[in-house]
């Protein structure tokens, strides 16, 4: 299987986040996808492209050094465009130049006042979105998401990783996208849980472009319930989102990911949220993903996308699932024994069995997709 990989991930380095109530170094951090890299390599998985950073320049050094200079090209923007909002974009590229005007000294940007009051009857001209502490709040939805000078670049090349590999599985059924940041809980014109442009929402609507008839199926498998990716197409009968991850009474995000969240209008059905209970080990969560696959199938779906995180592994650091490495194995067999054209699209992992547990699920999935049968 190939991998899209860029290095402009390394520009998104923020150093501390809010963890119960203090600050600890971030979970989400460069070393998490320089270790999968490695193993992708070690284990000879296939393939890396490595994606030029921008349509300008091949420069790494020169663009890491100034970041903000990234522009994406035309056709990469305007994907991201069809899954956000444009002055949401718009922030994301330029807060932190606001930020270092206000607080020189702080290398990552954070709200402290969140959207909230405003949700339901404020007068939105009110607001000044000048102001970078009033647009930190209106496009954040939560505090655990720094912005620093790097992040426009690597969330851009993250979404392009997606992009990339979406015409790879077109031409040759399989492709895994390395993104970092992740992107399942970023909304049209929000971020948050380290997220800034949903990279499997972008490949769906790539998807979309070239094949306007063909269901495609999301299905996320990391800890974390996917708010982003279900609000996305939360109206839309066309992308299907499943997710299996850690009941949101007890996990982040806490507000969207219940079971009772089933799509609306005329897409009623195409979204399916299955929450599991801590401690949950691999019988309980095979079965449930074995009901999600049926689903899809009975959806005979043209593409499948795979929001995959690895932070149900029992070790992870944020999570509490208990799934051993091997059973990350079986999670891509099964999977695999479906033979749909199939992009696996990197979310979250926070542990130091990344590299290890993303390509047992790469080489599981390998393994039957390309047995005969
Ligand atoms: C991102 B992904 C407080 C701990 C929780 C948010 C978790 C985001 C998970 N800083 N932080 O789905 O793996
Ligand atoms: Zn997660």
């Amino acid at each position: 299987m190939k991998t899209v990989y860029s290095p402009l991930h390394i520009a998104h380095a923020p150093k501390m986040e809010f963890f119960r109530g203090r600050t600890v170094e971030c979970f989400e951090n460069p070393e998490r996808a320089l270790r999968i890299l490695k193993e992708i390599n070690k284990r000879k998985l296939g393939d890396v492209i490595v994606l030029p950073p921008s349509s300008q320049s091949d420069d790494y050094s020169q663009l890491l050094i100034e970041p903000a200079l990234i522009e994406p090209s035309l056709e990469l923007l305007k994907l991201i465009n069809t899954v956000h909002d444009r002055d949401y974009v718009e922030f994301v590229r330029t807060i932190f130049h606001d930020w270092h005007r206000e607080v020189p000294m702080q290398s990552y940007a954070l709200p402290h006042t969140l959207n909230r009051l405003g949700r339901d009857n404020i007068n939105l001209d009110n607001i000044n979105l000048k102001n970078p502490y009033a647009k930190l709040g209106y496009y954040s939805f939560d505090v655990c998401t720094p912005i620093t000078a790097g992040t426009w670049a690597a969330a851009i090349s993250s979404a392009w990783c997606a992009v990339r590999g979406q015409e790879i599985v077109r031409e040759e059924g399989m492709a895994f996208a390395l993104c970092r940041p992740p992107g399942h809980h970023a909304h049209p014109n929000m971020c948050g849980g380290y997220c800034f442009f949903n990279n499997a929402a972008i490949a769906a609507e790539a998807f979309h472009q070239h094949d306007p008839t063909a269901l495609i199926a999301i299905l996320d498998v990391d800890y974390h319930h996917g708010n982003g990716t279900q609000a996305i197409f939360y109206d839309r009968k066309d992308v299907l989102y499943l997710s299996i991850h850690g009941d949101p009474a007890n996990n982040y995000p806490y507000f969207l990911g219940f079971s009772d969240e089933i799509g609306e209008g005329d897409a009623e059905g195409f979204n399916v949220n299955f929450p599991l209970p801590q401690n949950t080990q691999w019988p309980d969560y095979c079965r449930t993903l074995d009901r999600s696959l049926d689903l899809i199938q009975s959806q005979n779906p043209g593409y499948l996308i795979v929001s995959l995180g690895v932070d149900t592994f029992k070790d992870d650091g944020i999570s509490q699932f208990l799934l051993e490495s091997s059973d990350f194995i079986e999670l891509g067999k099964r999977i695999g024994l479906r033979k749909w054209p199939t992009l696996f699209v990197m979310e979250g992992g926070y542990h130091d069995q990344i590299g290890e547990t993303v390509v047992n699920v790469l080489q599981g999935f390998q393994a039957s997709f390309c047995a005969s049968v």
